[in-house]
């Protein structure tokens, strides 16, 4: 169907599990029951999933050989120790401390950081980071740069931190009031972007004179590596590993969710150099993770993360995750099916509103958009626009919507082959052909918080 090559997998496949496409007449009557929200989908029923990247990775034969040696000790546990050693040469800080995911890591940290009043800034504050600040009674602030709201702007770096928004909000809410900086990389809320190494520099030099902790979100550190080396002067012939220490030696710690680039189905850490802080750290997460050399995984959980932050710096391994992601983007630009532009590191985001024009926002294109992608194609993809971020209005209980309207195709890592992807663009450019047939929705029952979790539907 096209002339762009595919990548190379630079794997092969030794165990397989089944994938079944259902028909037409029944994926309706599954979205009926489902009312019309894919997260209700029961998961067999999904032909090609790419609801997220995130704990959905398929593990490699050294990762699955690395579960039967773990040691299910209380404390102590070697994998710890090998966890402990595959974390500190990435990021080179003195603690580490296990968690059983990213938000588990975000809500200790900013226990024992953040207080009523305070503001944390972030390029962009991924939603469960947001809510773990807001839940301490303190505001985050997005600082990113302008251009990451403009979908056509082709900025290398689109996840940097304005360096003028953050000095003037240090000045204005003034450092004590700034327990800390966090930076997102890559920005998943804003399509996935890397952040340059010269930006985090020159951020951490703002906190520094500020003496403000400078933390890192760092999920998706590894694909913003490789996009530094690929985009960024002076690192072309940097290993990834030395892109990364160099990351984080701008840093006084970092969260992470190992969903993501620890290649793990489940697993997440806290890192920090504080001697002090690490331990207000450890007694938070024996009140409810666990002991600290486990943190609520099991020691088999570790070996594998362990295992998954080594095979994750391998650069044949992040060229094709890279360019998987962009292969998917570039059949759908070429096809003039409208996207966020670069293409991110997990993902491929749809701009909902440019491809359904005649559903206005508040019949919500996005949401419909996944509602037919999964009628037409058995495709299950996100929505990350109206119903995910709208607010309502406090006097008139009007929804204000955000600026943008997604529709968000997360690849999961080592999962499926250019074949399927192939088979998710050929649908969304039919989808896109007979765009016009697309109905918009009505909201029959939803929750007051993350009502996209539970909202109930009709088709107007
Ligand atoms: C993603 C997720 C997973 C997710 C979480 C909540 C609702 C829907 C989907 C999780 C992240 C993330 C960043 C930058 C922290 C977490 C939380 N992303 N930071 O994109 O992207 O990690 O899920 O392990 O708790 O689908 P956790």
């Amino acid at each position: 169907m096209s002339q762009i090559k595919a990548p190379v997998e630079p794997f092969r496949v030794k165990t397989v599990e089944r994938i079944k496409l259902t028909d037409r007449r029944e994926r309706e009557t599954i979205l009926k029951q489902a009312g019309y929200n894919v997260f209700n989908l029961p998961a067999e029923k999904v032909f090609i999933d790419l609801l997220t990247d995130s704990g959905t990775s398929a593990m490699s034969d050294n990762q699955w050989s690395g579960l039967l040696v773990g040691d299910e000790s209380y404390a102590g546990a070697r994998n710890f120790f090998h966890l402990e050693s595959a974390v500190k040469n990435i990021f080179c800080f003195k603690h580490v401390i296990p968690t059983h995911q990213g938000r588990a890591a975000e809500r200790i940290l900013f226990e024992a950081l953040v207080k009523k009043g305070d503001y944390v800034p972030n390029n962009i504050h991924f939603d469960t980071t947001r809510a773990n600040v807001e839940v301490r009674g303190a505001r985050a602030v997005d600082l990113v740069i302008d251009e990451a709201y403009d979908p056509d702007s082709i900025h290398p770096f689109k996840g940097n931190m304005d360096l003028e928004k953050l000095k003037k909000f240090i000045e204005k809410k003034s450092a004590r009031k700034i327990p800390l900086v966090m930076m997102t990389i890559t920005n998943n809320s804003g399509g996935g972007q890397p952040v340059s190494v010269k930006n985090i520099k020159e951020v951490s030099q703002v906190c520094k004179q500020h003496k403000i902790p400078f933390f890192f979100d760092a999920c998706r550190f590894a694909e913003n590596a490789y996009f530094v080396k690929k985009r960024e002067k002076g690192y072309e012939k940097k290993s990834i590993l030395e892109i990364a220490q160099e990351i984080f030696s701008y840093g006084q710690g970092a969260t992470m969710s190992a969903k993501k680039d620890a290649l793990v189905n489940i697993g997440g850490f806290v890192t920090v150099d504080d001697d002090l802080l690490a331990e207000k750290l450890k007694n938070l997460l024996i009140l409810s993770e666990g002991f600290p050399t486990y943190g609520g995984l099991a020691g088999r959980d570790l070996e594998a993360m362990a295992r998954g932050l080594e095979e994750v710096l391998e650069e044949d391994y992040l060229e094709y995750r890279i360019n998987q992601v962009a292969y998917l983007g570039r059949l759908l630009d070429e096809a003039g099916v409208p996207i966020f532009k670069p293409v991110g590191g997990h993902a491929v985001y749809l701009l909902a509103d440019r491809f359904l024009p005649h559903i206005p926002r508040h019949q919500y294109p996005g949401w419909a958009l996944t509602v037919a992608l999964y009628r037409e194609a058995g495709v299950r993809a996100v929505e990350i626009g109206g119903v995910m971020f709208a607010r309502k209005d406090e006097k008139t209980g009007r929804e204000i919507f955000p600026r943008l309207e997604l529709v968000r195709l997360a690849i999961p890592r080592r999962v499926y082959t250019s074949a399927h992807l192939e088979y998710v663009a050929e649908a969304i450019i039919d989808l896109y052909k007979n765009r016009e047939k697309v109905r918009g929705l009505r909201i029959v029952r939803e929750s007051r918080y993350l009502r996209h979790f539970t909202v109930r539907m009709e088709e107007v």
